[in-house]
């Protein structure tokens, strides 16, 4: 009977301490980073996302889990950085021209014709300038965890073949919303529109703008052939994408959590510039068969380089000249060595 007993309690004991442990468990916090972003889900910023968001679950074990959003179904860039300020989202993507608002700084990158290759970017963007400009954007209540591409803009309109300046005059080109973008299409002789992502497609359906600029990844993945018939390589502009996380989300984390989601944005990061860098230039090769792609002359392109050049003398104090001459230097370095 002693022994029954014994056996019995020694059983309670064992169950509790199961329990206990059970309960242990299941108390150690858990996350969920909800990330939006303005492309579609072909896009390779899309695909760059689902990589990061296999990575960071498996490497919390399931502490971390991520929710992703495309297409603008949670906001347009200035409406999801918005909501990271208040804590509504964890995380976002968009272009630099859309943080101008947040961080002036970051129109650097929007200065027309500044990398001259995307290596020469990468550089830039993950040496000390990128990540002085990333670390700002705690001012305003954001984490900036690594640059992301977006990469070489070129135009598409309904209108005409565009070669020169002269031919997009007048014409009605939606730009992202950030003055220096309007300031350059200006000075090129057009009628630009500053828009949501979101709202393009429609716009354009629409005839409410004529044209638009985005990289051939976009313009494909996009359909935009279906309401544009003309395209040109401008080249004109490069878009770094900045992978982003409300700081309060980010402070919250423990330190190994930080560490996961830290490492996950930078293998993320090199799939996607590989992933990008491929898209750009074989959906380039397919739009030549559904719309008229015209590729500029030397000359021709030296036209729009003419063009914008006053540009960056405008914006030298809303910049900082320091900075531009920064970047610029490090340009150089990077030519001079490759
Ligand atoms: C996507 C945007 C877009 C950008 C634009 O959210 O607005 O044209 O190029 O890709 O960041």
């Amino acid at each position: 009977m002693k022994r029954v007993v014994a056996f019995l309690v020694l059983s309670v004991l064992v169950i509790a301490a199961l329990f206990a442990g059970g309960q242990e468990e299941s108390s150690e916090q858990t996350y969920t980073i909800t990330a939006g972003i303005g492309l579609n889900d072909r896009s390779a910023q899309y695909e760059s996302l689902e990589s990061f968001k296999e990575i960071v679950e498996r490497e919390s074990n399931g502490r971390i889990s991520v929710e992703l959003y495309h297409s603008s179904q949670l906001g347009d860039d200035r409406e999801m950085m918005e909501a990271l300020q208040r804590g509504e989202q964890e995380m976002t993507c968009p272009s630099t021209a859309p943080i101008v608002p947040f961080v002036p700084e970051f129109g650097v990158f929007d200065l027309p014709f500044l990398f001259p290759s995307n290596e020469a970017a990468d550089y830039v963007l993950d040496g000390e300038v990128g990540q002085q400009l990333l670390d700002r954007l705690s001012d305003v209540g954001i984490k900036g965890l690594v640059y992301w591409e977006n990469g070489y803009r070129h135009l598409t309109n309904s209108v005409r073949a565009v070669r020169t300046p002269a031919d997009v005059s007048g014409m009605k080109v939606r730009t992202m919303e950030n003055p220096m973008h309007l300031d350059a299409w200006r000075a090129m002789g057009a009628n630009p529109t500053p828009m949501a992502f979101g709202e393009l497609f429609s716009a354009m359906q629409q005839g409410v703008v004529d044209g638009q600029e985005n990289p051939w990844g976009t313009i494909y993945l996009q359909n935009f052939p279906e309401v544009q018939g003309f395209a040109t390589d401008t080249g004109h502009v490069y878009s770094p994408f900045v992978l982003m996380i409300g700081q309060g989300f980010w402070d919250n984390l423990p330190q190994d959590l930080q560490e996961v989601v830290m490492d996950a944005a930078i293998q993320a990061r090199d799939t996607n510039r590989e992933l990008n860098r491929r898209y750009n230039r074989e959906y380039m090769e397919q739009l030549k068969e559904i719309m008229t792609v015209v590729e500029l002359t030397p000359d021709e392109r030296a036209q729009f380089q003419g063009a914008v050049r006053s540009v960056y003398a405008d914006y030298a104090d809303a910049i900082g000249q320091d900075l531009i001459e920064a970047v610029m230097e490090k340009i150089e370095a990077f030519q001079s060595t490759n």
